[in-house]
């Protein structure tokens, strides 16, 4: 999809040798790792750590350098997808249910770039339903504190079976509808036990990159 490609590659121009970059999830995502390693081909000298096993994965088999999260102090640029972006950066994560690595990337990163193409922008957040990460411990518990927050909590399936993150934990995809105060919302949720993080990404993003499908991007 040229809208998603072109955002990403765009990104990548952040990049530079000597960096340590995060690596995110997802279909857009896809597009900057491979990027990136066309210009570690080239010779790029940076090292990476990975929001996913998935990405971590992708990224060795293209030959590019993956190092654990616990060996590094900061990263320099972190470049990841979103379900949706409103106009002030704000953003629901976690569709592809990697949201808690993609959102400890983003807060050790001195720049947090976001790709999407322009279906992911809103003016509201919360169309599509926010991921929320939480322990399988008593999962039904939690599910009715989230529900008193005012949302439809639905543990995520896959291939029939209940989904399982990275982490060993749940996913529960919960239907808010517009979402009148985003960080409020973060961290209500976050405050509830059982919860181990959620997709709204409030205040995190440096820069927006949207791709269009007629070729062009827009920076934000
Ligand atoms: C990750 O990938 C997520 O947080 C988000 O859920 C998803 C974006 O989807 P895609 O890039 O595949 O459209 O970044």
């Amino acid at each position: 999809m040229l809208a998603k490609k072109i955002a990403a590659e765009a990104a990548v121009e952040f990049v530079q040798s000597g960096m340590t970059v995060g690596l995110g999830t997802g279909s857009t995502a896809y597009y900057a790792i491979h990027k990136i390693a066309e210009r570690v081909k080239e010779g790029l000298h940076i090292r990476t750590v990975a929001s996913s096993r998935q990405s971590e994965e992708l990224a060795l088999q293209l030959g590019i350098p993956v190092v654990p999260l616990s060996g590094i102090q900061e990263i320099d640029v972190s470049i990841d997808g979103a379900d949706e972006v409103d106009a002030n950066y704000n953003l629901i994560k976690g569709g592809g249910g990697a949201l808690l690595r993609e959102k400890i990337l983003a807060a050790h990163s001195k720049q947090f770039v976001v790709i999407a193409d322009e279906s992911k922008q809103v003016d509201r957040l919360g169309k599509f339903p926010l991921p929320v990460e939480i322990v399988p411990f008593a999962f039904n518990l939690t599910l009715l504190k989230l529900k008193a927050l005012g949302c439809e909590p639905v543990v995520r399936i896959a291939d029939g079976n209940t989904f399982i993150s990275d982490n060993g934990n749940y996913i529960v995809d919960c239907a808010f509808g517009t979402i009148e105060d985003p960080a409020a919302l973060e961290q209500q949720i976050n405050a509830i036990p059982g919860v181990v993080e959620n997709g709204l990404f409030t205040g995190m993003a440096s820069a927006v990159i949207i791709g269009y499908e007629d070729g062009t991007t827009r920076r934000t």
